[in-house]
């Protein structure tokens, strides 16, 4: 898969609307992808209208066999801005079945993370 400026080098897994970041009206959309290497994949966000690169958000060290699921959210923190969510099925740690981030559409930043617990 191409986007503008970049190439995923990586299999892509999920991808997803997550609505206008950028306020042009077009739905932006969040790409999830798994790699091998110390960080198991990553998620990028790219512009709807013109296929640019916005950000990426590089897995945590601990998932090393996680792959990413995706999914906008609407505007969890309020700021007038849809927000996404991503998640990964196995988060390496023994004692979990996966962890959940929100993301910030606005700056990006992370809102929340939540791990979840193992199936009993
Ligand atoms: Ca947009
Ligand atoms: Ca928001």
């Amino acid at each position: 898969m191409e986007v503008v400026g970049r190439t995923i080098g990586a299999a892509v897994n999920s991808v997803a609307p997550v609505g206008d970041l950028t306020g042009d009206g077009i739905l932006e959309f969040v790409v999830g992808a798994n790699e091998q290497g110390p960080h198991g994949g990553f998620v990028m966000v790219v512009d709807g209208a013109s296929g640019e690169f916005i950000r990426e958000h590089i897995g945590p060290p601990h998932h090393q066999i996680g792959w990413w699921i995706v999914k906008g959210i609407g505007d969890y923190d309020g700021d007038g801005v849809p927000d996404y969510c991503t998640g990964s099925h196995l988060s390496g740690y023994l004692n979990t079945d996966g962890e959940v981030w929100v993301w910030s559409g606005r700056s990006g930043d992370q809102r929340r993370s939540q791990e979840m617990a193992p199936r009993g």
